[in-house]
């Protein structure tokens, strides 16, 4: 791979830094693809200096001109698209089409956000006194800190970088360890190309407690956008809100595939089986535990297994593979000795997989899985298909509504009881005959501006 210049480097004030270092890793073949910087305090310090001076001259340009620099980044992407596809599938372990898709749907967050710029508008108020002019104006919070994590390492971090800009903001990024380059030091190297104003984005790696803790801690950080593990979420959480400032969250769940009596077997085994393995199952909308109507559950076990073993297993840059490597031996423990094993130990059938090579973890499906094993209360991040028998549909749906999750989903051959259904599951969002990502929503002006009202007396 040719030297790159964000390599083993922060990005503060617009320079790329050098500093101690560390490998990263191909996770396919445990090769080192580059280096990533030790950040900690003063970094970080230095970094929230550069974007809180940055911004203040950023939220006074023109609105054309900050989604002017989002869509130039975006041609960057667009340009250098096989470099970060490459990269992405390296570091994280995924496929072709996984990279590809995140470096699309990056671009599209660009120009998503960029529209959003000019519609930052304010609002005139009825009045609450007699002759009161009462004005609204939005405006941008300030410095937004992101953390992400290491499964989609560049569209969760342009899910918040892209519309915090676009709305005046600057931004101080703190990647995953894990995969620091194609979220990371790369995308720096993009919005160094496209001539973002030094200090606007600034990036510094590092480990979770000595880099990302620090930026949550900073009071000029007006808000933290943290993407990843439960405890860590709620951490900051206590953090943040500790002194006042703003905090959103993207946690994991714990997600129902349910299929009632009356499905298409074979498509919802597809559909469920695709969505349980694909990426390993390391995403937070994968479907954690399947819950099955027992009038189809021995044909849909059979259907699992079926779509389990088309699968192909090996290293993504050798192409033709549809599952790769796990992003870590930490990550395949878990999911083998506290998970897989003990549902085993605790009565669930092995029918597929369990078994791994490395990294290499084979798509796995448990049967007879009952609601107190770890298979079905924890979230797994692994390509794992545990599989629970109930005989109602109002025990699907308890179960269901058991534990917090993202995205759930139901299968069934009446898609007006699929949606009776989903009306009453608690998720915030339910597919029915379907299951995986989320549409466009319109969170983003609320999420990265703040409002301020004026009275004026006239
Ligand atoms: O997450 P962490 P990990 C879930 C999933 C997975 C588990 C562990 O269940 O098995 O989390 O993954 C930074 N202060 N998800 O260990 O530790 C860290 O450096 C500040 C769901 O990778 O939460 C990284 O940048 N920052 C999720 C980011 O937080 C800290 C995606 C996420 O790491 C920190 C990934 C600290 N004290 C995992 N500790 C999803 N929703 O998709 C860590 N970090």
């Amino acid at each position: 791979m040719a030297p790159r210049r964000s390599d083993g480097a922060h990005y503060i004030g617009g320079v790329f830094e050098p500093a101690e270092t560390e490998p990263v890793v191909e996770k396919a073949t445990g090769e080192e693809i580059g280096r990533f910087a030790i950040g900690g305090v003063d970094e970080v310090q230095r970094a929230v200096a550069a974007a809180v001076s940055a911004q203040r001259e950023w939220a006074a340009r023109l609105p054309d001109e900050r989604a002017w620099l989002l869509r130039r980044v975006a041609d960057v992407l667009l340009r250098r698209q096989d470099e970060f596809t490459d990269v992405l599938m390296r570091e994280t372990g995924g496929i072709r089409a996984k990279a590809a898709g995140e470096v699309a749907a990056a671009v599209r967050k660009l120009h998503e956000s960029a529209g959003l710029a000019n519609r930052m508008a304010g609002d005139v108020l009825p009045p609450f006194k007699p002759d009161k002019l009462v004005l609204l104006q939005r405006l941008p919070l300030g410095v937004v800190g992101a953390i992400t994590p290491w499964n989609f390492p560049l569209v969760l971090a342009m899910r918040p970088i892209a519309p915090a800009l676009a709305l005046g903001n600057a931004v101080v990024l703190k990647p995953a360890e894990q995969a620091p380059i194609g979220g990371g030091q790369l995308l720096m190297e993009a919005f160094d190309e496209a001539g973002a104003p030094p200090g606007l984005i600034n990036l510094v790696t590092g480990y979770g407690p000595e880099a990302g803790q620090p930026l949550a801690e900073h009071p000029d950080v007006a808000l933290v956008h943290f993407t990843g593990s439960v405890p860590v979420g709620r951490q900051l959480a206590a953090i943040v809100a500790r002194d006042g400032r703003q905090v959103s969250l993207e946690l994991g769940g714990d997600n129902a595939f349910v299929v009632l009596d009356d499905a298409d077997v074979a498509a919802a085994a597809a559909c469920g089986g695709g969505n349980s393995f694909e990426f390993q199952g390391q995403t937070c909308i994968t479907a954690s535990r399947h819950i099955v109507q027992r009038a189809v559950y021995l044909e849909y076990l059979d259907a699992l297994v079926a779509v389990a073993r088309k699968i192909t297993v090996g290293n993504p840059i050798k192409g033709g593979v549809d599952l790769g490597p796990m992003i870590s031996e930490a990550q395949l423990d878990r999911v083998h000795h506290e998970i897989v094993e003990p549902s085993i130990r605790m009565g669930a059938r092995l029918i597929e997989g369990g078994v791994h090579d490395g990294l290499f973890y084979y798509p796995t499906v448990l049967a007879d899985v009952t609601p107190d094993m770890p298979a079905f209360t924890e979230e797994i991040f692994g390509p794992v298909a545990p599989v629970t028998v109930v005989d109602t549909e109002e025990e699907a749906l308890a179960l269901t509504n058991r534990h917090p999750a993202l995205v759930n989903a139901v299968y069934t051959g009446d898609p007006l009881r699929g949606l009776a259904f989903a009306e009453r599951v608690n998720s915030g969002m339910v597919h029915v005959n379907d299951a995986g990502g989320r549409p466009h929503d319109e969170s983003d002006l609320e999420e990265f501006t703040k409002r301020r009202w004026i009275g004026v007396q006239r």
